[in-house]
């Protein structure tokens, strides 16, 4: 947090509130909603930034590329202003028409062929993970939702699927905890997770590189866009740096949140168990309930106006996507987590022509995991109380001790 507080331009209504501050993002929901109250636009004076939680706002910001503008960051940091904390991605930090580029070729590897082709694999995986869950808790072991399930899955298939060796995966996860951080302030936590960042930085880049990548992967399919010459041999690396960047800790946290939801809503998970055809609206349902990527910014291209407020052209616009997806002015009853909702229009992946380039593959890993789930599992028990690991933009979970009952 800023030492001082930066004054409020005229006519925004003032929230004065550290949304990276602990208190916060442990319990984001009673912040959320004086946000949303306050008004579709608000200032925050503790960064000088303004805020959208209300899903209007939230979507009209996200819909504009033009004028809320994602080159500049899409974080706390305004590149215009300062250098960026990795080289740029150049679909996630980009605008038309280069962003449009990298789009195309990402949106090709995963795209709906390709989760007919993983589906299998991805399935038999989470199944036989299921099983292996179940036997070491029959011989006694304790299980951790979070440690033993919602990690090692994505951990699992989806280096898999690009191409990544086994060795060092936990490089992923530290890697995925510092660039969620610095989206966020340089405070404490993005300190401490930057700590390691020049080893697990070499691990990542390493595993971009052609030959540290299988025949048959993703990887391998980005390579081959740069032998076709849509991309140069230097943009390459880049692009698969984004599988690796946003395939894992994402996923790994929208697994632990739904977890955590059915295991805290035993009705609903009851449901689940009962009728497996929910396991995909269920992961849905979670995603909107507890949003795994909380916030994302955008950057004003030129003086605007949104909703009413002024905005001046080079500022910082920060969007509540999980706020958003709790707004009572879109949604009925949306602290009520009910599987059978069809939250179409969640914010979760974000909206417009950023949003989420891998939300096939992200939908196809909550599915299959919480149909394994429910097909074996009668009932989850939480055994103590879990522990969330907080990020400056992820909803993460550190641990969650619970007793898989099987059916
Ligand atoms: C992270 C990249 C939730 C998203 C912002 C995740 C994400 C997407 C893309 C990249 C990184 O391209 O590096």
């Amino acid at each position: 947090m800023t030492s001082s507080t930066i004054d409020a331009p005229a006519d925004v209504p003032v929230v004065d509130v550290d949304p990276f501050a602990d208190d916060f993002l442990t319990h984001p929901q009673e912040y959320h909603r004086r946000l949303r109250d306050a008004g579709p636009v608000v200032w925050i004076p503790s960064y000088g930034i303004y805020g959208c939680a209300q899903h209007v706002s939230v979507h009209a910001v996200l819909n504009d590329h033009g004028t809320f503008i994602s080159g500049a960051g899409v974080g706390l940091a305004n590149f215009n202003k300062e250098a960026p904390f990795r080289p740029k991605s150049l679909i996630l930090e980009a605008d038309p028409p280069s962003h449009t580029k990298a789009r195309a070729i990402l949106a090709r590897i995963l795209s709906p062929r390709t989760v007919t082709q993983i589906r299998s694999t991805f399935a038999a995986e989470a199944e036989s993970l299921i099983e292996r869950l179940l036997q070491r808790q029959a011989a006694g072991e304790k299980i951790d939702a979070v440690k033993d399930l919602a990690e090692v899955y994505p951990l699992k298939v989806f280096p898999d699927a690009v191409g990544v060796g086994s060795a060092g995966r936990e490089n992923l996860l530290l890697y995925g905890d510092m660039i969620f951080n610095a989206f966020g302030p340089r405070n404490e936590r993005l300190r401490k997770a930057a700590e390691k960042v020049e080893p697990v930085t070499a691990w990542i880049m390493a595993h971009c590189q052609r030959e540290n990548l299988s025949k048959d992967g993703f990887g391998e399919l980005i390579w081959q866009a740069a032998d076709a010459g849509e991309i140069t041999a230097a943009e390459a690396p880049m692009l698969v740096r984004s599988f690796l960047s946003a395939g894992v800790d994402t996923t790994i946290s929208g697994i632990a949140n739904a977890l955590f939801c059915l295991a805290s809503h035993p009705d609903q998970y009851g449901l689940l168990h009962k009728d497996h055809s929910l396991a995909r609206p269920a992961f849905e349902e979670s995603l909107r309930y507890e949003s795994s990527v909380q916030t994302f910014f955008r950057t004003t291209s030129c003086d605007t106006e949104l909703m009413g407020v002024s905005l001046p052209k080079d500022t910082k616009v920060v969007t509540f996507l999980a706020a958003a997806n709790r707004d009572e002015r879109h949604w009925p009853e949306p602290d009520r987590f009910d599987v059978q909702r069809r939250p179409a229009g969640h914010m979760a992946f974000g909206s417009g022509i950023h949003g989420c380039v891998g939300q096939v593959v992200a939908r196809l890993e909550g599915e299959v995991v919480l149909t394994a789930l429910a097909k074996r599992v009668s009932r989850i028990e939480l055994l103590g109380e879990p522990k969330r690991r907080l990020n400056n933009t992820m909803r993460a979970m550190a641990s969650m001790p619970v007793r898989l009952i099987p059916a």
